[in-house]
């Protein structure tokens, strides 16, 4: 049987990171059977398109994942497929947690044939089998132990998915019309890919706003050592032979939710010169260990992406936050920067206690401290999380299934103390300051001691997080980027060409007067 993966767009930025449960479930899927993989985001497709594809490829069964922010586009289109006789199942958080809604038994249209509920690891190939032989079921679930549980994957021994292989083409996250130039600048800058890479599931913290500790519960289960640096090695491997450009998300909710398990991981990457550049989601309060701080930077490190959430105390106590101290920020970012390490800073606005001008008092503190790239959102309350149990009992849930009548950055909720249309010119606000012309001048000049290379990076992930609020999908958004940001790239460019020449001129005269070298 041919099956299609298939994970819609987000509708605003496009390309980023292919999604991991697309690559995981194809490893796991029985060998006899043949997978094909497409995300809208990198491969945009409309959904006639998509039905014609599945048509001519014969494709039997398709397999749709959607977080609740894209679940409406999903379902469109699960309808559009099934109409065409073509079987659809779909899993991920947001039919987990409205499993009637996919299967249409909550008073609305059904969009799906089947449901995969919770972690699907353990049941995908049955799902597979079932489909083959015409048995489909319309639910499946973990097995669950004694007490009524699930029964969750214990990531020992994991997949193995074959970064080695797999056409990437389609995640490169340069865009075409720049990838021959930036070929030209060497080091394979034409082609660049982040992987998502996981280590471990699950976090205990239970944060209000968040689904992860409802989904993945609150223990967590870790990957070897071994098995995450065997991939690491074979991504590091592919980057070379390829000439291209390859860093690893790894999704952790929080990789450093077990320190001394994190520190035994970097010491063996660095052990096995298995480093590649890498993210990684760590919380502020468990930054601040030097010792953590020093092994991130040795072992690959770049970017550490940090839930902050706001700078208000009293807000991170409205969303059970309090382990993550708005006091201590400027002083982990500090630590970070030491080591050439910087920071996706992400915030929520509309949160109990935020006024109008929380994004000027927010943004003027975030620039008071090291820079990083902050990222701005909403407060937004996902089915299944007591957010959203706090919120719909308070009965202040304006759009209670937001999710099907999508609009970014427009709350689903009345926030305390100011309104819905505040909070969006808030939003709005905060990224059209930090993402400035000028900004990015200023970010770049603060951090001019750092090494060229890292200041490059800056700037060059600058101008794509840019993109995650206004959209820069087309080419003249690009060129009118670039020109905007013309004297920081001129500056920046000037120098890279001039420590590049040097450090030839330098190799030169070592070759020459050893040959061997
Ligand atoms: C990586 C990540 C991202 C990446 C993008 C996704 C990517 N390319 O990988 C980035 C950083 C861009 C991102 C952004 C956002 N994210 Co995010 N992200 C994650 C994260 C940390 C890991 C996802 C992952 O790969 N998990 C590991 C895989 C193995 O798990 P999985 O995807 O759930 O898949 C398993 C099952 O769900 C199931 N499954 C999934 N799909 C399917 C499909 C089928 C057919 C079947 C059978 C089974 C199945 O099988 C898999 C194996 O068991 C999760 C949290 C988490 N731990 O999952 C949050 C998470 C998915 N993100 C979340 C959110 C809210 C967001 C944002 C909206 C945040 C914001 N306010 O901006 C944005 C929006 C993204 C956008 N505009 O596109 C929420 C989603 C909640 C929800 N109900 O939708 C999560 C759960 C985190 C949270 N705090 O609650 N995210
Ligand atoms: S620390 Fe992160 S993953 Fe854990 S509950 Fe809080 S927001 Fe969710």
């Amino acid at each position: 049987m041919k099956i299609l993966l298939y994970n819609p767009d987000n509708g605003v930025t496009r390309n980023f990171m292919p999604h991991l449960w697309m690559f995981l479930l194809q490893s796991l899927t029985p060998k006899e059977h043949q997978v094909i993989l497409i995300d809208g985001n990198a491969k945009a497709m409309t959904r006639p398109e998509l039905v014609a594809f599945c048509k001519a490829e014969n494709i039997e069964l398709v397999g749709i994942g959607a977080m609740t922010r894209m679940v409406a586009r999903a379902y469109r289109v699960a309808d559009a497929l099934r109409e065409a006789g073509i079987k659809v199942v779909m899993g991920g958080p947001h039919v987990t947690e409205c499993p009637d809604e996919a299967l249409g038994k909550d008073g609305g249209p059904r969009h799906a044939d089947a449901v995969a509920l919770g972690e699907a690891d353990s049941y995908w190939a049955q799902i597979v089998e079932d489909a083959a032989s015409g048995n489909l079921k319309e639910t499946y679930q973990p097995a669950v132990d004694a007490k009524g549980n699930d029964i969750k994957p214990s990531l020992q021994p994991y997949p193995h998915i074959p970064w080695e292989t797999l056409d990437l083409e389609q995640f490169s996250l340069v865009p075409k019309f720049l990838q021959k130039t930036m070929s030209k600048m060497g080091a394979g800058w034409g082609k660049f890919f982040v992987v998502p890479i996981e280590t471990g599931r699950g976090c205990p913290y239970g944060c209000e706003f968040c689904t992860v500790t409802g989904f993945f519960g609150d223990s967590i289960r870790f990957r070897t050592n071994e098995s995450v640096i065997e991939e690491l090695l074979r991504l590091k491997k592919r980057a070379r032979e390829e000439k291209g450009q390859i860093a690893v998300f790894f999704i952790d909710d929080n990789l450093a939710i077990n320190k001394k398990r994190l520190k035994s991981l970097l010491r063996d990457i660095i052990a096995a010169d298995a480093q590649l550049p890498w993210v990684a989601q760590i919380s502020a309060n468990l930054l601040a260990d030097e010792e953590l701080v020093d092994l991130i930077a040795d072992a690959g490190g770049k970017w550490i992406f940090i839930g902050m959430e706001s700078i208000d105390p009293a807000n991170m106590a409205d969303v059970n936050k309090t382990f993550s101290k708005p006091a201590n920020y400027r002083e982990v970012l500090e630590g970070l920067r030491r080591r050439n390490l910087y920071a996706i800073t992400s915030f929520i606005f509309g949160m109990d206690n935020d006024t109008v001008g929380v994004s000027q008092r927010t943004v003027d503190e975030i620039e008071s401290w090291a820079p990083g790239l902050p990222v701005f959102g909403q407060l937004t309350p996902f089915p299944a999380t007591p957010l959203y149990e706090r919120l719909e009992k308070a009965g202040r849930l304006h759009r209670p299934k937001h999710w099907l009548e999508f609009a970014p950055f427009v709350m689903a909720h009345n926030p305390l103390k100011m309104t819905i249309e505040q909070a969006k010119e808030e939003t709005f606000n905060a990224w059209a300051r930090s993402y400035s012309p000028e900004r990015n001048r200023e970010a770049i000049e603060a951090i001019k001691d750092a090494p060229i290379d890292v200041r490059i990076g800056h700037l060059v992930a600058r101008l794509f997080f840019r993109g995650i609020y206004f959209p820069q999908l087309k080419k003249k958004d690009w060129l009118k980027l670039i020109f905007q940001n013309r004297k920081s790239i001129l500056h920046l460019t000037k120098e890279g060409l001039v420590t590049w020449r040097n450090a030839r001129k330098v190799k030169s005269v070592k070759n020459a007067e050893n040959p061997a070298f």
